[in-house]
């Protein structure tokens, strides 16, 4: 069997992290209010009432992580920017403290031979687009593509490739139709709009950096589906939920089209949001890459009560996480050859842009070490199964604030962070990575000698 360190030469090595998570800062340097700004001050929204308002103060603590990043000995690092921070109200001309912010960011990884990989949109968006509608509002597209240009083109001299939205999947669901993470909508299926309108603000953003001679990627969260048994009951409701959670994002990006949502209530206009020429338009720039983010499968039985198609189960008798999803490596294998399988020479390269584990405060922190090596373990097979992977990014360098569940629960960190003195403490997961990351150098570089002239 393959493992990890079979990976080709040339795979990249990264961490990744998201502004709200780690900055802090909320309120500095001309910073606009953002939907998770309002939303955590709800009473009730997010677990002891925390908040990102300070989280790892990572806007005045980047230089130190950096340095960790480098003691990772990393080729790539993955962040979001803010828009807020950008354009304080999702529209007009830039707050130049804001840009400033990434700029001194991208110089320093730079600085350290770490090539910054940014994305435009983890969840954070301007709260006055949100007063307008949000991604309930076509506008919202638009004004994403601008703020993409008005970034790129402070940035696209250092950075080549950009990731335009992450997890298009999750802020539809968990933000728009279930309301467990901001803007806290309870749409339920009222909320596909906003499926569509994610992808067409990351078709016009990708014209626009495709313009510019800039690599696109976007980053979904993708999950394969295992139904409960072989039933027809169980083998339909395991379709329709594949069909709302990879296939939603991923057939319009790679195929031009939706899949059929009839199981939805809807047919391939998303109750009205697909206009004529919107398909052209998300597919007009080819990716560059596809970014997954894989954490587990999803095992799914016929519904036991009307409203969706679907019940989601537990997978038992495999380890689980803090968060009590469960611990399955081979099912990135699966998630990867799947991927090839549905769409042929239609998938661009892959790059794992997420993958990790959560934990409570940990003592020796095996469970995280095993998780990691088991998944690059399955991410090799696939690889030797003939599917293109170019990289890795772990979720994530440092605990943090963790969405719905607060700052403690969560951490998903190979770092670990004492929220109430901000001290960064390696784990043993982030030698084992340092390790892992120089050993697989150390041995391309070795083959690569022999096999050179
Ligand atoms: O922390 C999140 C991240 O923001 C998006 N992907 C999943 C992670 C773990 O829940």
């Amino acid at each position: 069997m393959p493992d990890r360190f079979d990976l080709p030469a040339g795979f990249r090595w990264g961490v990744a992290t998201a502004a709200y998570q780690i900055e802090g800062a909320v309120d500095e340097d001309g910073r606009g209010p953002s939907i998770w700004d309002t939303f955590t001050a709800r009473p009730g929204a997010v677990r002891d009432g925390h908040t990102g308002a300070v989280a790892c103060d990572h806007y005045h603590r980047w230089p130190e992580d950096i340095a960790l990043m480098r003691g990772l000995g990393l080729d790539g690092y993955r962040f979001s920017i803010a828009w807020p921070r950008v354009q304080p109200t999702g529209a007009g001309p830039v707050n130049p403290a804001g840009l400033a912010f990434y700029d001194r960011l991208v110089d320093a990884l730079l600085g350290v031979g770490i090539t910054p990989l940014p994305t435009l949109f983890h969840w954070d968006l301007p709260q006055a687009l949100e007063d307008a509608g949000g991604w309930l509002n076509r506008g919202t597209a638009y004004r994403f593509a601008e703020y993409a240009a008005l970034v790129a083109d402070r940035l696209g001299d250092r950075v080549p490739a950009w990731i335009t939205l992450n997890e298009p999947f999750v802020h539809t669901v968990y933000g728009y139709a279930m309301g467990i993470h901001a803007p806290g909508r309870a749409l339920m299926l009222d909320a596909l709009p906003v499926a569509h309108h994610q992808l067409l603000a990351h078709g016009l953003a990708a014209s626009l950096l495709h313009e510019r001679g800039l690599d696109v990627l976007i980053s979904n969260n993708l999950t394969p589906v295992e139904p409960a048994s072989p039933s027809p009951a169980d083998l339909a409701a395991a379709d329709a939920y594949d069909t709302l959670h990879n296939r939603l994002f991923t057939d319009p990006l790679l195929l031009g089209r939706y899949p059929d949502l009839s199981a939805f209530g809807t047919g391939p206009d998303l109750h009205g949001a697909v206009r004529p020429g919107d398909l052209d338009l998300i597919t007009a720039t080819p990716l560059t890459g596809l970014g997954v983010n894989y954490y587990n499968p999803t095992r799914i039985a016929a519904p036991t009560a009307p409203g969706l198609p679907f019940d989601l189960l537990d997978i038992p008798d495999v380890p689980h996480t803090a968060f009590g999803w469960p611990v399955v490596p081979d099912g990135l294998r699966n998630l990867l050859t799947g991927l090839r399988d549905r769409y042929g020479t239609a998938l661009p390269p892959v790059t794992i842009t997420e993958n990790g584990c959560s934990t409570t405060e940990d003592v020796d922190d095996t469970f995280r070490i095993d998780y990691l090596s088991a998944h690059l373990d399955a991410l090799a097979t696939a690889v030797a199964e003939g599917v293109d992977v170019r990289g890795y990014y772990t979720w994530s360098l440092i605990d943090n604030f963790e969405w719905a569940e607060g700052l403690f629960g969560q951490r998903f960190g190979l770092v670990h962070v004492d929220f109430a003195t901000q001290r960064r403490t390696p784990k043993a997961s982030y030698a084992w990575y340092r390790d892992l990351i120089a050993v697989h150098r150390a041995r391309c570089a070795k083959e690569g000698s022999v096999t050179s002239p």
